[in-house]
């Protein structure tokens, strides 16, 4: 569960949660789910993969498959497709829903958010080799931008980039380990970010190796 920065930035390790990142309205909190949670986070997940199956999105323009697989819960999923991104409600790959965001992630969201609304969206991000990574970009399809990221890391621990509000802009690394909360919101909601690697075999968790996020959102703007 320990939370330190990489090896290309000089930024001090980071203490108890939720810790200092540098950028206000970004929160790391280290360790916020224990092994038991973890485990059971992953068993709410697995019993949803059945229903809505992680898939490899393509990129817009290109079609180029993206080298992590994904799959949604929640009312809205958000789908790469090689006319755009898009939220939407069906499950495209077999026309169904997307399952109930779990409990547990609704409670997290509950606590770190403070957002008068819950998450609509819970993207699930699979590393699920060791060339899957995310390139920086920002998380800009949402009307809701008053609203935070919330994200979750469960299994292999990564090396997570956050950079600034131009695709060019100096960037920290940080590293998230299993179990391991960020919210990103406030004045850096759009900042850029990504994930440059996972770090194979740093966590037993997920079967077969591999990292799993889960990225919750509000989308749209709740009634007043
Ligand atoms: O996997 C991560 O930690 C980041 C995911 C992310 O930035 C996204 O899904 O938009
Ligand atoms: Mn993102």
């Amino acid at each position: 569960m320990t939370t330190q920065m990489t090896e290309d930035e000089d930024v001090p390790a980071l203490g108890p949660a939720p810790v200092e990142t540098g950028f206000p309205g970004i929160a790391l909190y280290p360790g916020y789910l224990g092994a038991a949670a973890q485990g059971a986070l992953l068993g709410a997940l697995l019993a949803g993969f059945a229903t809505a199956p992680p898939y490899r999105p393509r990129m817009p323009r290109t079609g180029q498959p993206w080298s992590i697989r994904q799959t949604n819960f929640g009312e809205l999923g958000w789908v790469s497709r090689p006319d755009g991104y898009f939220y939407s409600s069906t499950n495209e790959v077999n026309g169904g829903k997307w399952p109930a965001i779990p409990a547990a992630l609704l409670d997290i969201w509950a606590q770190v958010a403070h957002y008068p609304a819950p998450p609509e969206c819970c993207l699930v991000n699979l590393y699920d080799t060791p060339k899957s990574r995310m390139g920086l970009h920002r998380d800009e399809d949402e009307a809701a931008l008053d609203a935070p990221v919330v994200s979750i890391s469960l299994g292999d621990s990564c090396v997570f980039r956050v950079g600034g509000f131009a695709r060019s802009a100096k960037s920290k690394s940080f590293r998230l380990a299993s179990g391991d909360v960020a919210v990103i919101g406030g004045a850096s909601r759009l900042r850029y970010h990504g994930v440059d690697r996972v770090i194979p075999g740093s966590s037993r968790l997920v079967p077969g190796g591999g990292r799993i996020n889960l990225t919750l959102r509000r989308v749209t703007k709740p009634a007043q």
